[in-house]
């Protein structure tokens, strides 16, 4: 198995209640690497751009409100498999269904506010690194 990069956001639900370092600490705990981060407010440009592939979706328009309504930590994972060690930690998307230990598990407020974003392939990991990060930000 590789090292490959993911993409995370500690969601504005888990800022608001000061837990990043608290996510962080799973993702690492995990076996995930940060090699970049930083703390920003998403502008709705951004969050619409990030989101367009849910543009259809009925959730559309709220997501974008929420991913907005606080700051966010944009975070550059690194690890064995990183895509799916995160998809592995963070757990389901509802958290109603997520497994015992997982992140939206133990800190997810609702199926939206749910704490943290993880990329959901190798492709768009990459797409989704550049959207916020410039090479130079990312230190493995
Ligand atoms: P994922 O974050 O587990 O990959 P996606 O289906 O890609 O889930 O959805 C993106 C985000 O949109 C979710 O993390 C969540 O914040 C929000 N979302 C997904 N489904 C719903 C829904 O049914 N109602 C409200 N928000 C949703
Ligand atoms: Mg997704």
């Amino acid at each position: 198995m590789a090292v490959t990069r993911t993409f995370s956001i500690i969601k504005p639900d888990a800022t608001r209640r000061n837990l990043t370092g608290a996510v962080t600490k799973a993702l690492e705990d995990a076996g995930l690497r940060v090699v970049a981060s930083k703390r920003i407010h998403m502008t709705n440009e951004q969050a619409g751009g990030f989101y367009a592939v849910h543009k259809e979706r009925p959730f559309y328009n709220d997501l974008c409100a929420f991913m907005t309504s606080g700051p966010v930590v944009v975070q550059v994972l690194e690890g064995e498999d990183a895509v799916k060690l995160n998809r592995d930690v963070m757990g389901a998307t509802n958290p109603a269904d997520a497994a015992e230990g997982t992140i939206r598990k133990l800190f997810a407020e609702s199926i939206e506010a749910n704490s943290v974003h993880g990329s959901d392939s190798d492709e768009n990991a990459a797409i989704e690194i550049a959207f916020f990060f410039k090479p130079e930000e990312i230190v493995g």
